[in-house]
C-alpha cells in the first residue's frame, strides 16, 4: 500500500489531518491499527505465581515494610506482565500480610474489594460497622464505599488474598477514596447483623432490609462452602471444573460481587478436565492438592497457594495429578461482561 502514496497524496493526508485536529477530530487513517479484530487480543498475559516463591518475600515484606496509619496495607501485588499495572486487565490481586497487634486502618473506596483467607487466624474485619472473624478458607466482601479496618489479635502473621476491580474503576474514571478520622471504626451492637439475616442461603427475610441490587451478606465461611461442595460430589461433575459452586448473593441468587463472581470448586483425583475458553478474565488460588493446568500451549503445574491468571480467549483444561482431591478458588470478571453483553465462551 505505502508504495503507491505518492508525496502529493501523503502531504493531503497530513494536511487534513492536521486540519481535523483544530476542532478536535479525526478520520481512519490506513496506518492506524484496525478498529475490530475478528478475536480478543489481549495485551494481558496468563501467569502462574508458585507459593515457593511468594513465601519468602512475604517474609520479608512482613519484616521490612512498616504499615502506618491512613489506610495503607502491607501487599505483594501479583503483577502481570503484560499491564501497566493489575493482575488482570480489569482488577488487582494482592497478598496482604498483618502481623500480630497491627491494624489496617479505616478506610472507604469506590473499588469492590474481597478477601479470601489463605494463612493464619485471629484477625478480625470490620465493615460498615459489622465485625467478622477471618478463618483460613473464608470469603470476606467489602462492597464499595463501605468503611473497612481490618486488626489482627492472633499470635501468628495472616496472610490473606484482596481482589479488588481497581483496574474497571480507573477505566471508568470513578475513582474516590476517603480516610476514616479514626485508625479504627466502632463496631455495631450486634456486630453480625446480615450474617443473622442472610447466612443461612436458603431463606431471608420476606421483606428486603437492603438496597437494591446490592449484596448484604458480607462473609461466606469455608465450612459451609465446603459442605455444599460435599453434597453436590453425590452428583455428576462438569466436564470442565468438576464440582464447582458460585458463592451467590443470597438476595438474588446472582453473582456475591456486582463486578466479580468468586467459585470454589473441587477437582477429585484422577479428574481430567475438558478445555474451554471465554470472554474475560480470572484468577485461581489452589486451596489444596496438586494438578495441572494447560493454558495455550503452556502448562502450570500447580501446588497448594500457587495462584494462576488466565487472560481472556486461551484455551484452558485444569486436571489433578495428586492422590487427594484439589481444591480451587476462584475469582473472575464474568458478571461485568454478562452486564454488558461482551460474555462469550467455547468449550472444546
Ligand atoms: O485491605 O482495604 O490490597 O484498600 C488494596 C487496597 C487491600 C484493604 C488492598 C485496599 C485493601
Ligand atoms: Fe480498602
Amino acid at each position: 500500500m505505502s508504495e503507491s502514496i505518492t508525496p502529493e497524496d501523503a502531504a493531503a493526508r497530513r494536511a487534513l489531518k492536521a486540519d481535523l485536529e483544530r476542532f478536535n477530530c479525526k478520520v481512519h487513517q490506513s496506518d492506524d491499527p484496525p478498529l475490530f479484530t475478528r478475536q480478543p487480543q489481549p495485551d494481558m498475559k496468563s501467569v502462574h505465581w508458585r507459593w515457593r516463591d511468594l513465601e519468602p518475600l512475604l517474609e520479608r515484606i512482613g519484616q521490612e515494610v512498616a504499615l502506618g496509619a491512613g489506610g495503607p496495607r502491607r501487599t505483594l501485588r501479583l503483577h502481570n506482565p503484560g499491564l501497566p499495572y493489575g493482575t488482570t486487565h480489569t482488577f488487582w490481586g494482592s497478598i496482604q500480610v498483618i502481623l500480630p497487634g497491627e491494624v489496617a486502618t479505616a478506610h472507604r473506596h469506590s473499588a469492590n474489594a474481597l478477601r479470601f483467607i489463605i494463612k493464619g487466624k485471629g484477625a478480625w474485619t470490620t465493615v460498615e460497622g459489622e465485625c467478622y472473624p477471618m478463618n483460613e478458607g473464608d470469603l470476606v466482601l467489602t462492597p464499595a464505599w463501605l468503611w473497612h479496618d481490618h486488626v489482627h489479635k492472633g499470635d501468628q502473621p495472616m496472610i490473606w488474598l484482596d481482589v479488588l476491580d481497581i483496574s474497571l474503576m480507573r477505566m471508568l474514571r470513578a475513582t474516590f477514596f476517603d480516610p476514616y478520622p479514626q485508625d479504627m471504626q466502632a463496631v455495631s451492637e450486634i456486630p453480625d447483623r446480615t450474617w443473622r439475616l442472610y447466612g443461612s442461603g436458603l431463606m431471608r427475610p420476606p421483606r428486603a432490609v437492603h438496597e437494591e441490587g446490592t449484596n448484604p451478606l458480607l462473609v461466606y465461611p469455608f465450612d459451609r462452602a465446603q459442605e455444599a461442595l460435599d453434597s453436590l460430589s453425590g452428583l455428576p461433575g462438569d466436564p470442565c471444573d468438576d464440582v464447582v459452586l458460585e458463592y451467590q448473593n443470597p438476595t438474588n441468587g446472582g453473582p456475591a460481587m456486582r463486578t466479580l463472581a468468586q467459585q470454589m470448586q473441587k477437582l477429585r483425583p484422577g479428574f481430567q478436565g475438558q478445555p474451554r475458553r471465554h470472554s474475560g478474565s480470572k484468577l485461581y488460588v489452589v486451596m489444596r492438592g496438586k494438578g495441572t493446568t494447560t493454558v495455550g500451549d503452556e502448562r502450570y503445574d500447580w501446588e497448594e497457594g500457587d495462584f494462576m491468571a488466565i487472560a481472556p480467549w486461551a484455551w484452558h483444561a485444569h486436571s489433578n495429578t495428586g492422590s487427594q482431591d484439589a481444591w480451587l478458588f476462584q475469582v473472575n470478571d464474568l458478571p461485568t461482561m454478562k452486564a454488558l453483553g461482551y460474555f462469550k465462551e467455547e468449550r472444546g
